[in-house]
């Protein structure tokens, strides 16, 4: 069997004031294309496919328009749960519908838990949705009386996995959470202060694979067994070395087999370069790909020299944000004083830093 595992599309999200909902189109296309491709049996959405509680109207069309392209048109069955950025009910809506056209959404934590059998010709495998849900609501769905840390609540809802699921399926989990030993990036929201939110990966021994959702990175646990697919693009400048992809699952009659990463080739990439202004403004007409969204950490002794300036000018004031106050203050005494590296850090992020001064000035 087949599953094409992904997760923390966060339709909606904007980076550094960007909106991305291109960039989403773009890589969503071709993970429609990758999923006629490769025919996989089913599609596991491992949550935070909304950026947020109340996403904004076109990230609810562009999800609308992927589901329909892969449930109705390719008929691949999807399991979809929510994550922490998500609301669960709104991922419940419709759900019980849904599920009849081969479109599990799974909003709230239940018992017994929301499952889906798929019945393909070279296997049957049962998925069981867990998603993402605060440990005290868990504890009250399994009415324990006490409270729960998130291994806990986690711990009991594999225990409940684990006792009801039939022994001719290979058994599938599609969770989000912070496994222990899993590397996080900066475009995570901590579910909770001072690392109290991590699970053992050992919580899911015994199931044949769990697709995880929650930490940006793709990466194995438990030798590939269990797995973060990692989000759809680059949520933060963290990620910048990270190569996105989505996770094609292989299962045999008796369980895993491997896990295979599929490439995601984004509309602008996240890139960090670093040198003097003049440096990086001379290598501007020889730049591939000028509309990345590009952290530029400026050389600041460099900058002081007189040969800056006018390059200096040349670029467009929303380059610097965080900083931009500054810089324009600067600028309107001609001197040149750019923040320091450190500040850049936090700031500097802008498509298209790559402009000459010419085109700067001719727009
Ligand atoms: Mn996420």
């Amino acid at each position: 069997m087949r599953l094409l595992h992904t997760a923390d599309w966060h339709l909606g999200r904007s980076f550094h004031g960007h909106n991305l909902v291109e960039d989403q189109t773009h890589v969503l296309d071709q993970f429609v294309k990758l999923a006629l491709d490769l025919r996989p049996d089913a599609v596991l959405i491992a949550g935070d496919v909304y950026d947020r509680m109340t996403p904004p109207e076109d990230a609810v069309a562009l999800l609308d328009l992927v589901l329909t392209r892969l449930v109705v048109e390719q008929r691949v069955p999807v399991c979809l749960i929510a994550g922490n950025h998500d609301s669960p009910e709104r991922i419940n809506f419709g759900g019980q519908l849904l599920t009849k056209s081969g479109l599990t959404m799974v909003g709230t934590t239940r018992t017994p838990a929301a499952y889906l059998d798929i019945d393909a010709k070279n296997g049957r495998c049962r998925i069981h949705a867990l998603p993402y849900a605060e440990p005290a609501k868990v504890a009250a769905v399994f009415a324990t009386g006490t409270a729960m840390s998130h291994a806990e609540a986690m711990q009991r809802q594999l225990d409940h996995v684990r006792a009801t699921h039939p022994a001719d399926r290979l058994s599938i989990v599609v969770a989000h959470a912070f496994v222990q030993g899993a590397t996080e990036s900066e475009s995570e929201r901590q579910l909770c202060i001072g690392g109290a939110d991590r699970v053992p990966t050992n919580t899911f021994a015994g199931i044949h694979y769990t697709a995880l959702g929650h930490l940006h990175k793709p990466q194995d646990l438990a030798d590939g067994r269990v797995r973060y697919s990692g989000s759809l693009l680059k949520y933060s400048v963290s990620e910048a070395p990270h190569e996105k992809s989505v996770t094609l699952v292989e299962l045999g009659k008796d369980g895993f087999v491997r896990t295979e990463a599929h490439p995601l080739s984004p509309r602008r990439n996240v890139r960090v370069i670093e040198g003097s202004l003049a440096t990086l403004l001379a290598r501007a007409p020889s730049e591939q790909n000028r509309h990345d969204y590009v952290h530029a950490t400026l050389d600041r002794r460099r900058h002081r020299a007189r040969s800056d300036r006018p390059a200096a000018r040349a670029l467009p004031e929303h380059s610097w944000r965080g900083s931009k106050a500054t810089c324009a203050r600067s600028l309107g005494r001609r001197r040149c004083s750019f923040p320091r590296p450190a500040a850049a850090h936090h700031g500097a992020v802008v498509p298209a830093i790559f402009r000459t001064p010419r085109e700067a000035a001719s727009q």
